[in-house]
């Protein structure tokens, strides 16, 4: 139990809550309000460890890490803090007693949604790990007005609705005034000689006032908290409204206007890049912000702004944040005056970069007018980065256009921020081994053959405490009867499960608490979907964002060729089988969209078809989304990870499942290469193309589908299904781009692009074998328990220890509490 906590304490502090809050006794709060009061009581149990922890860092001088990510998807905060304190009983007998039910009180908390998928939850999961282990860090973001946005489903339809997680407060987060500063956007920039050197001043600018909110973010039982400090925009009003001044007038509105617009949304693009300018304004305006801040903190201690990088170091989350190189580079030399070869050797010290995509559509390239009209001094600076790097290209590579037109950072009138965050840097680096080959043999290739050394992996994971301990109680408490809780903070521990798989009371026992989650996810469909599933059948799940490359076309066209056996032939012997899908489609995505409507077609069609016996069923889960997240991966029995191989670089629900006991059904790409080399090939179902087989059909121009469409029989049906009908009697043409995108009659993208016809006769094929083992309960018992005991390497405190020794060199703090 946490050295702080005390229960009578705890107990009288949510009683106050409610009273002092709500004007309420506690018999009368609603449950929002005693959400409200346990969690202001929890805050009050972290906020001593918060300030102890930063004390000591202080104390220590440690070397501190900013994660600079446009997105942190956090989840729900109370739950996970109760663990992390160690105080889960205690508070549990706590409410009880107060007549409360912790799980319900859970149920109440937004889930802050500052992200949209596997980069902003793999920053979430770095977060818990750094506090964990005990490292100095900071996560570095934005505080939008709204999150990602709730998916309602209206007639197959997805509907987008703002996702208001502030109206109500939110009990965690700390506003800190005091560090607020000035970010300058737009006007010009004047040269004035001083001194006999030129000097650069931003005249006639925009600005806003940020100002940081800090959330904690508690470690595992160590006493140590670190802090998620999102900006907030305000306006800045040195101007009165008032004024006679029309000039004045104008731009105190404009100034009010920019402060509101800026941080007002995330941008539900994963994976694609809009070129919006007011995704540019968020990003300078929390780099700027950002490093400020981490400048001023490093000059409270520090004389020489020369050692800067010895004290800190900026992880660029994918090329979001990098303006974050040339911002630290105006500092240096507009506000400390150094030379541009002292600023510079500061900078390249500071600044690394992960690379989180292959996906061309997804590189950020501005502009130059956009850029330089909304960031003037920046671009000088940016301009001057490529000048001297173009000569370093020459001096390497004399007379090589070719490798000026692919590296240099401004070209053909954009700047392009991958290669500014490569140069600008002293590491780049991959998430999972696969990608960081494709990228040095592929995407990066000049850059790996010019600065080989910068090259690194790091294998993403993910955090074992939301996943397992909270996720999903009864397994963590089974795994912790057999082997002890040091798998907490230890994931390779687990491994000592392994020889209880062949064990069959243990295999009898594993089943159980599958089924006991099965129940509770079906109950939880029952409740928002209204559908009924059955908790023994297969539960066969593909969570995600939605998107093309992962291929959730692929799989629902394989549910309709299955149903389509099945209507041949109504006594064929197969697993009943509920297909489960959960995803969002950004909003402006149209194949997307069409895409979760045609699943909530044939789920209409198939489930409500009494003459296959409930064989099949097929459930969309509506907002997919952190908190539901934690009970679908409890509940998995088979794991769809289908990508397009080369595609998903690394992918991180792949690990959840596992570490759920749920079985890969997957292709060689990203992570899951490295989850079948733990597990063994023998406890996964592997298909499809190869990384080299797909690179090579790319480089001829892809391949022919219609060979397959004309040669077998069974996908010819199902391609036909989506124009005649089938699925959409009042509207046969509605599913026609879905059907275009696969033969290519018009389009001038490429035919079937992602390879789904190519590689579906070999997944129809692992399905049959899924079927198969799933009649063999011992053997798929065994496996998934192997699943579980082989998902050590895939903890994020593994990922981090990595980062620490390889690029950030960080030192471990201990934090002492007196009792
Ligand atoms: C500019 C628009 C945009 C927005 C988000 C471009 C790219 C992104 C992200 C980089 C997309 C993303 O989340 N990538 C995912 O990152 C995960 C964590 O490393 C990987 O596990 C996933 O494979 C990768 O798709």
């Amino acid at each position: 139990m946490s050295m702080g906590f005390d229960k009578e304490t705890f107990k009288k502090s949510v009683i106050y809550n409610v009273k002092n809050v709500f004007r309420k006794t506690i018999d009368e709060a609603t449950p929002e309000q005693a959400f409200q009061a346990v969690a202001y009581a929890v805050k009050d149990v972290i906020i001593d460890e918060w300030i102890a922890t930063h004390k000591e860092y202080e104390k220590q001088d440690a070397k501190t890490l900013y994660y600079l990510s446009m997105e942190f998807l956090m989840g729900r905060a109370l739950g996970n803090n109760i663990i992390n304190i160690m105080a889960l009983p205690e508070v549990k007998e706590v409410l009880d007693e107060l007549g409360f039910d912790l799980n319900a009180i859970e149920d109440q908390e937004p889930d802050p949604a500052l992200g949209n998928g596997g980069l902003g939850r793999l920053a979430a999961c770095f977060l818990d790990s750094l506090a964990t282990l005990g490292y100095p860090a900071y996560g570095c973001g934005i505080r939008y007005r709204y999150g990602m946005f709730k998916q309602k489903i209206e007639n197959g339809y997805q509907m987008e609705v703002p996702d208001d997680w502030l109206k109500n407060g939110y009990p965690f987060e700390v506003r800190r005034a005091e560090y607020a500063t000035e970010v300058k956007f737009g006007g010009y920039v004047r040269t004035v000689w001083e001194n006999g050197r030129e000097h650069f001043v931003q005249e006639g600018y925009q600005s806003v006032r940020a100002v940081p909110y800090d959330m904690p973010i508690v470690g595992y039982g160590n006493n140590v908290v670190n802090t998620l400090r999102i900006w907030d925009a305000e306006a800045i009003n040195t101007f009165s409204l008032d004024s006679f001044d029309k000039g004045d007038y104008q731009k105190a509105v404009e100034q009010e206007n920019l402060a509101k617009t800026i941080v007002e949304v995330l941008y539900p693009n994963d994976n694609h890049y809009a070129g919006k300018e007011l995704r540019l304004k968020q990003q300078y305006f929390f780099i700027s912000a950002s490093v400020q801040r981490a400048v001023k903190k490093y000059m409270e201690k520090h004389e020489d702004i020369h050692k800067f990088f010895e004290k800190t170091v900026f992880q660029l989350n994918d090329t979001h944040p990098t303006v974050a190189v040339p911002e630290l580079m105006r500092i240096l030399l507009d506000e400390f005056n150094l030379t541009w070869d002292e600023a510079w050797a500061v900078t390249t010290k500071t600044c690394a970069y992960t690379n989180h995509t292959i996906m061309s559509e997804a590189l950020e390239k501005w502009p130059i007018e956009l850029f330089s009209r909304l960031l003037p001094r920046i671009y000088q600076i940016v301009e001057e980065i490529n000048r001297r790097f173009v000569e370093q290209i020459q001096q390497m590579y004399p007379g090589n256009q070719d490798k000026i037109r692919k590296m240099a950072i401004i070209y053909d009138g954009q700047v392009r921020m991958a290669n500014l965050a490569i140069v600008g840097g002293f590491s780049v680096n991959g998430v999972a081994r696969l990608h960081t080959e494709i990228l040095k043999k592929e995407e990066l290739r000049d850059f790996y053959e010019m600065m080989p050394q910068k090259f690194n992996n790091k294998t993403n994971g993910i955090t074992q405490r939301r996943f397992l301990l909270h996720g999903n109680p009864l397994l963590a408490e089974w795994v912790t009867g057999k082997i002890g809780s040091e798998w907490i903070t230890n994931l390779p521990h687990i491994h000592r499960l392994a020889v209880y798989a062949d064990d069959p009371k243990c295999q009898q026992e594993f089943m159980d608490i599958k089924y006991q989650n099965k129940v509770r996810l079906a109950k939880y469909i029952k409740e928002h979907n209204g559908i009924d599933v059955d908790p023994r059948s297969i539960f066969d799940v593909q969570v995600k964002r939605l998107h093309e490359y992962k291929r959730q076309l692929m799989n629902i066209l394989h549910v309709i060729y299955l149903y389509n056996q099945l209507k041949d032939n109504p006594n064929l012997d197969m697993v009943p089988r509920t297909f489960i899908f959960g995803a969002k489609a950004a909003a402006g995505y149209k194949r997307a969209k069409l895409t979760i409507k045609l699943i909530n077609s044939v789920a209409d069609v198939i489930n409500n078809d009494k003459s296959i016996d409930g064989k099949i069923k097929v459930v969309f889960i509506e907002d997919y989304k952190v908190s539901n997240a934690e009970i679908i991966f409890a509940a998995a029995d088979v794991s769809e990870q289908i990508s397009t191989a080369s595609k998903e670089a690394s992918g991180t629900g792949n690990m959840k499942f596992m570490l759920n006991g749920a079985l890969t059904l997957g292709t060689m790409d990203g992570a899951n290469v490295e989850i079948v080399e733990e597990v063994g090939a023998e406890n996964a179902f592997i298909f499809g193309m190869t990384s080299d087989e797909v690179i090579g059909y790319e480089n001829k121009g892809g391949y022919n589908p219609m060979e397959i469409f004309n040669n077998n029989y069974q996908i010819r049906r199902v391609l036909m299904q989506l124009i005649n009908g089938y699925f959409a009697p009042q509207d046969p043409e509605l599913f026609r781009d879905i059907y275009n995108s696969l033969l290519n009659t018009q389009s001038s993208d490429r035919a079937d692009t992602y390879f789904i016809l190519k590689d579906f006769p070999s997944y129809a094929e692992a399905q049959q074998k899924v079927d198969q083992a799933y009649r063999n309960e011992t053997w798929w018992a065994k496996a998934a328990i192997l699943n579980v005991a082989c998902s050590g390497k895939f903890t994020s405190d593994r990922t981090i220890e990595e980062y620490v020794n390889d690029i950030w060199h960080l030192e471990k703090v201990k934090v002492e509490i007196e009792a």
